[in-house]
């Protein structure tokens, strides 16, 4: 593993040709997932399959050679353990049968039991026995406030209305519910980790809902909990942690802290300026808008060589998305970012 260039830029290593992997690799974009897919209607029961999760996550390494794997699951498995009742029936996103509505739901909640998670410490370590040997695998989970968003919203959402109402009537309860989750974010990465997985990214997708001082009150500060208790931890203090942020209305530099080795970058941040502005005190990972892949293959290739040379003398770079892949790209296209890194 010591040779992963994956591993050797999260260390701020340089690599001549930068490490590669992509979020949400493994998906509806590729139709060796859709032909396990289908065999399930509710998403949820796949992930709840260590071989078939396995192989998911295998799927993109094995048609793309990436540097990277990340763990087939989803960031809502920790919610579900709380008995919030989560399904994701056939073309529809993430729905809580049981969602949190009121203060007395947040008082009443089961506490949280790794046992329920079992089947995700399971397919870390099919995981880890399939994976061709200096491959890294990512375990993951969502930021205590995007995970208290879904849960209280009942699912996704445009605006995630009843989660902002939820935060100005009951700030004492929600932050509450935040504590709650920040204990269960580490106990749930650090058991990742115990079964194989060796690197870390946390999500926080909706923290563009806060303004600048929200960010720091009900995402930040509970983030920062979850990553000092894994460093203050022997079991997970030298694993590297990724933050992916999408936090438009404040400066990264302004959001890192030191527990945290890499940036994320969404594809909406100027990686030439956030480059300069971090000054190689963390590695980045970044960040190409999924977007490109739906153009001419002369324009992925122009645009995604154009990230390489930006970031050409920075030590620890990782070729990356700036948000997940979407379900109508054609993996053809992805070859020919990867071939343009590449060259
Ligand atoms: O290769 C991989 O990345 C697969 C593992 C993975 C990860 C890291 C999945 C599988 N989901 C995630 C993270 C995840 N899940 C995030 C954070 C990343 C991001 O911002 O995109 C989020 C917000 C979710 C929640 C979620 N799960 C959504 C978005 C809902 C919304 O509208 O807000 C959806 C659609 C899912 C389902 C899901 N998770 C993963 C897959 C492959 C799918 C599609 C399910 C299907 O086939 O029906």
């Amino acid at each position: 593993m010591k040779d992963s260039k994956f591993l050797k830029a999260l260390n701020r290593q340089p690599n001549s040709i930068p490490p590669v992997w992509f979020m949400r690799q493994a998906g509806r974009y590729l139709p060796e997932y859709q032909k396990i897919r289908k065999n399930y209607s509710n998403f949820l029961d796949m992930c709840k399959q260590p071989h078939t999760c396995a192989e998911l996550a295998l799927q993109p390494i094995n048609r793309f050679d990436l540097d990277a794997s990340i763990l087939f699951s989803d960031i809502l498995t920790i919610p579900d353990a709380l008995d919030l009742g989560l399904a994701f029936q056939e073309g529809e996103g993430p729905k809580f049968s049981n969602p949190i509505s009121s203060p007395q739901d947040i008082k009443k909640l089961i506490p949280f039991d790794l046992e329920n998670l079992n089947y995700v410490f399971k397919a870390v370590e099919e995981t880890k026995k399939q994976l061709p040997e200096g491959i890294p695998l990512i375990g993951f989970c969502g930021s205590p406030w995007t995970l208290a968003a879904y849960s209280i919203e009942g699912g996704g959402s445009k605006d995630f209305k009843k989660t902002k109402s939820f935060m100005m009537e009951h700030p004492d309860s929600i932050q509450e519910f935040l504590e709650i989750l920040s204990q269960a974010c580490y106990e749930y990465l650090r058991q990742q980790v115990l079964s194989g997985v060796n690197a870390l990214q946390i999500f926080d997708s909706w923290a563009d809902l806060l303004s600048s001082d929200e960010l720091e009150k009900f995402s930040l500060q509970h983030t920062r909990t979850v990553t000092k208790l894994l460093k203050a931890d022997p079991v997970t203090a030298n694993i590297p942690i990724i933050l992916f942020e999408k936090s438009p209305n404040k400066k990264l530099k302004e959001i890192l802290f030191q527990d945290i080795s890499c940036i994320s970058l969404h594809w909406q941040e100027d990686i030439k300026s956030v480059s300069q502005d971090l000054n190689s005190q963390y590695a980045i990972q970044g960040n190409l808008d999924p977007k490109v892949l739906l153009k001419s293959d002369e324009l992925i290739w122009k645009e995604t060589q154009k990230i390489c040379n930006i970031m050409h003398d920075y030590p620890g770079f990782i070729f990356n998305l700036g948000h997940g892949i979407t379900p109508n790209i054609n993996p053809n296209k992805v070859q020919i970012m990867i071939d343009a890194i590449r060259q």
